[in-house]
């Protein structure tokens, strides 16, 4: 059995646990297609937050507390650049997860594209799923905020991290995302996969920009396998972050119902065959979609394997 797994974010990585604890009880395979819209450059350094929440998370190396970057972290350089005045100030890389970005902008200035070095990262972490960048060419979310003279544009990690998306918001752009190829391996994965799984992600931030990617969405849409969506709302309120600020600015409700009619069911020209929410939205109905529930708090590992089978089970 082959699972394919759409992913980003802090959720996307802790769902994974539950997906790899599943995989290994029934001896199943797991390709986790991975956001990279998040991705920044910043003092020199290629910073892929999204993929490495995911090997961090499942190499046991993630800060529990925080979500991001490394457990047992110092902040040594980000003191020294504060103290050159080094913008931004609002933005921290930590000591330990600096050297995964000097390992990984090494590779790529030497050639290496980011799948191939993705790959080399996770052979110290052996996270026991394949990672798959959703693209090695250059995608990155900008946001269009209002600014001083009319509308700018401003990168993802600006808008959510100094301004915790909290300024007037107009669109999210997908720059690079016309001209982006799938990775390699990502499409032969949606076309040998079982089951596609969309992980409990923020749907407009972490899971579109994967889906933005030319022939992704369509792989997935026309793809042998069952696609079952995991609802990323409980209740009419994100589990983590901030998909509501993310949804309100498409206009979507945001609600179980609201994320699962913007995936849309695949017969209705959409992506998903089921949708699992939680007890709290029992009842939730998304036209031509099967709807169950479970319980969806991922509190460890165990509870998430089996939010895991319940998802499986509704296909
Ligand atoms: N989030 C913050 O709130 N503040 C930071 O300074 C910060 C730094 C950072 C560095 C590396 C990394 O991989 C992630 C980092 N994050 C930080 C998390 C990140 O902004 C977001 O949570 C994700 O991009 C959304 O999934």
């Amino acid at each position: 059995m082959h699972i394919v797994v759409l992913t980003g974010g802090i959720g996307g990585a802790r769902f994974l646990r539950g997906v790899r604890a599943y995989a290994r009880e029934v001896g199943a395979e797991v390709t986790a297609v991975v956001n990279v819209g998040d991705d920044l450059l910043l003092h020199g350094l290629k910073v892929c937050p999204d993929l490495d929440s995911v090997m961090y998370t499942l190499g046991g190396g993630a800060d529990p507390e925080r979500g991001w970057g490394r457990v047992g972290e110092t902040w040594t350089v980000k003191a020294e650049l504060a103290a050159y005045g080094a913008e931004p100030t609002w933005f921290g890389l930590g000591d330990k997860d600096i050297a995964t970005h000097l390992v990984r902008t090494t590779m790529l200035n030497g050639g290496y594209p980011l799948s191939a070095v993705t790959e080399a990262l996770a052979t110290r972490w052996e996270p026991g799923v394949r990672m798959l960048p959703a693209t090695d060419d250059r995608l990155e979310t900008h946001v269009v905020v209002d600014g001083e003279q009319g509308q700018r544009a401003i990168h993802f990690q600006e808008w959510w991290v100094r301004y915790r998306a909290d300024i007037p918001t107009h669109r999210f752009v997908f720059v690079g995302a016309e001209t982006a190829k799938p990775a390699p391996g990502v499409l032969e994965a949606i076309g040998s996969a079982d089951v596609v799984l969309i992980a409990p992600s923020n749907p407009v931030v972490s899971i579109a920009p994967v889906l933005a990617v030319p022939g992704l969405r369509q792989a997935v849409a026309d793809g042998p396998a069952p696609v079952v969506g995991v609802s990323p709302i409980i209740g009419g309120a994100p589990v983590r972050g901030m998909a509501d600020r993310c949804l309100d600015v498409l206009g979507v409700e945001c609600s179980a119902a609201g994320v699962g009619r913007l995936y849309g069911g695949r017969r209705a020209g959409g992506l998903l065959d089921g949708w699992l929410v939680a007890p709290e939205d029992e009842g939730v109905a998304v036209p031509e979609v099967t709807v169950r529930s479970a319980p969806l708090l991922m509190t460890d590992e165990t509870a998430t394997a089996a939010m895991v089978r319940a998802a499986l089970e509704l296909v």
